[in-house]
């Protein structure tokens, strides 16, 4: 992939106002400091008359004003990077119900409570709830989308590393909630052709 995955989009925008943040921040308490310290009463006893100041308020206008219009550039760039799922992407459909996640792959494969994905193929994931509402929330790829009973909702990931990652449930849903997790493994493609194609259940091989 050439251009930015969300995941990256994503962190862009999140350093990005994070780094700006603590720039303003460190900013004002510079100067609230020398402020203080500089006009105090015993540096400066008698205050000076200060009437308003045009090119002033015209900057400090136009800058936070540019600076929060790139930050939304940068957040809406990223969002659509999560919602734009690429036209070769493998569908997946994901179930939530109190208190597990099934998942169930093109083939009519089922796993509950286990995502396989092959690496290198953006992954699309059609999302429902048999009962109440859940969340499906996969923190490595960014990725946070409600499981709404009688709707479906989607979301997608590019998995680009081998690995095993945590999916959690992000809305309280009842008693089971803690307990509402699964697993992403993404896999080597042939392991994962092998996986698919084995009829054994899903959890066997776990
Ligand atoms: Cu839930």
């Amino acid at each position: 992939m050439n251009s930015p995955t969300p995941v990256q989009q994503v962190d862009q925008a999140f350093y990005f106002i994070f780094g700006v943040s603590g720039v303003i921040l460190l900013g004002i308490i510079i100067a609230l400091i020398y402020f203080v310290v500089r006009y105090s009463r015993k540096r400066n006893p008698i205050p000076s008359r200060t009437r308003g100041n045009v090119w002033l308020e015209i900057i400090w206008t136009v800058v936070p004003l540019t600076i929060a219009m790139f930050m939304f550039y940068l957040g809406w760039q990223s969002y659509l990077g999560l919602r734009d799922v690429p036209e070769n992407a493998m569908a997946v459909k994901v179930t939530a119900q109190t208190f597990q996640w099934v998942f169930e792959y093109p083939s009519g494969k089922v796993s509950d409570g286990l995502l396989m994905v092959p690496k290198g193929k953006p992954i699309r994931l059609n999302i429902s709830s048999s009962d109440t509402l859940h969340s499906l929330f996969i923190p490595a790829f960014r990725v946070k989308v409600d499981a709404i009973p009688g709707r479906q909702t989607y979301a997608w990931f590019y998995p680009d590393e081998v690995g095993t990652y945590e999916i959690f449930c992000a809305v309280f849903c009842g008693n089971g909630h803690a307990d509402m997790t699964a697993k992403l493994r993404i896999l080597p493609e042939e392991e994962f052709n092998e996986w698919i194609q084995n009829k054994k259940d899903a959890d066997d091989d776990w």
